[in-house]
């Protein structure tokens, strides 16, 4: 008998040992991230994915952003460190890549024709890991067989809507769902399918639905918080399946507990990224 490929994650799955903090360690020994976001009139995406990633434990973050939002950067994150692409509004290129342990990219970031050519490049050269959110999906969705170049592993974590633009439209969330296993098996990648009980796709064919989370966090900039807590996460080194099942668990969680406090009504993205502490603990 095949055994099922499903799962349900609960916390007794969440492996803390994964989360360990030496006594003896530095901020070098928690990796750095490279957070590619953000354009003009969102640079509140950029700030939470950057924030989410350093309340996710990685030990430096930069975020790599157009010119105009260099002060907006330096002033709603000040823990993380700005570089700015040549262009004033939206991104053209990428830093160098090599001290990086992770990239996240996407974001905010818009689609203008120069950020397409930019993660063309980005995916065809960088052989550090990947999450690709957002317009990052987006821009992808234009030339899909791009992800047949991808050097490093990548989880990309579509909502609904990102999904069918990426791999066309189903007729209901479980032929969705199966696209999604046979998109992650052809492309090699994991597959972030978000929403209630967002499942985490394996390359492998397994599916690993999530049970945290609530109908509060369907509000602007969720989702920037959740490509922020995996890019942390695998940037801290983890592997890149755990990076995707234990952030989209934490991220939850911080979720629920947000909405104990403030009721799933007013909740808001800024306050799932300040119950990410509580939800590690
Ligand atoms: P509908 O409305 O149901 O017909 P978009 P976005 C569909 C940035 N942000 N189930 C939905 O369909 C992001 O990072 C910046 C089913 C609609 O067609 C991106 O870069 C913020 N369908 C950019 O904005 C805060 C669903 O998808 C479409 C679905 C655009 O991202 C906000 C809407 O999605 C935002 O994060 C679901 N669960 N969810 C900032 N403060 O800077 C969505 N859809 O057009 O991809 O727009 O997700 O807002
Ligand atoms: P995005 O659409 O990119 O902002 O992502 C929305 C985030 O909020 C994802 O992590 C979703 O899983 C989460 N979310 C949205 N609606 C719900 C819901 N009804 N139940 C649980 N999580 C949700
Ligand atoms: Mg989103």
């Amino acid at each position: 008998q095949t055994p099922s490929p499903y799962f349900y994650t609960t916390l007794s799955d969440i492996s803390t040992n994964l989360l360990n903090q030496s006594k003896f360690a530095h901020k070098g020994s928690f990796g750095h991230v490279l957070i590619m976001a953000g354009s003009y009139s969102m640079m509140g995406a950029a700030c939470l994915c950057s924030k989410a990633s350093i309340r996710s434990g990685v030990g430096l973050a930069t975020l790599y952003i157009p010119k105009c939002g260099y002060e907006i950067a330096q002033t709603a994150v000040p823990e993380a460190l700005a570089l700015t692409d040549s262009n004033d509004t939206h991104l053209t290129n990428y830093p160098d890549l090599n001290k990086f342990s992770a990239i996240c990219v996407g974001p905010g970031m818009g689609q203008d024709t120069e950020t397409a050519s930019m993660i063309r490049s980005l995916i065809k050269n960088s052989t550090k890991p990947l999450v690709i959110d957002a317009d990052g999906l987006n821009l992808i969705s234009k030339n899909i067989d791009l992800l047949q170049e991808l050097k490093a592993p990548a989880i990309l974590t579509p909502h609904p809507g990102e999904f069918d633009r990426l791999f066309g439209k189903s007729s209901s969330s479980w032929e969705q769902l199966q696209k999604a296993i046979s998109m992650a098996q052809r492309y090699g990648v994991i597959i972030v399918l978000k929403g209630a009980y967002t499942r985490v796709v394996l390359p492998n064919g397994e599916v690993h639905f999530n049970s945290t989370g609530n109908s509060g966090m369907a509000t602007g900039g969720s989702g920037d918080v959740l490509s922020g807590v995996i890019a942390g996460l695998l940037a801290r080194g983890l592997e890149p399946k755990d990076a995707a099942i234990i952030g989209v668990f934490v991220h939850g969680l911080a979720g629920d507990l947000a909405a104990d406090d403030f009721g799933k009504v007013s909740l808001c993205a800024t306050d799932i990224l300040n119950y990410i502490c509580k939800a590690f603990q």
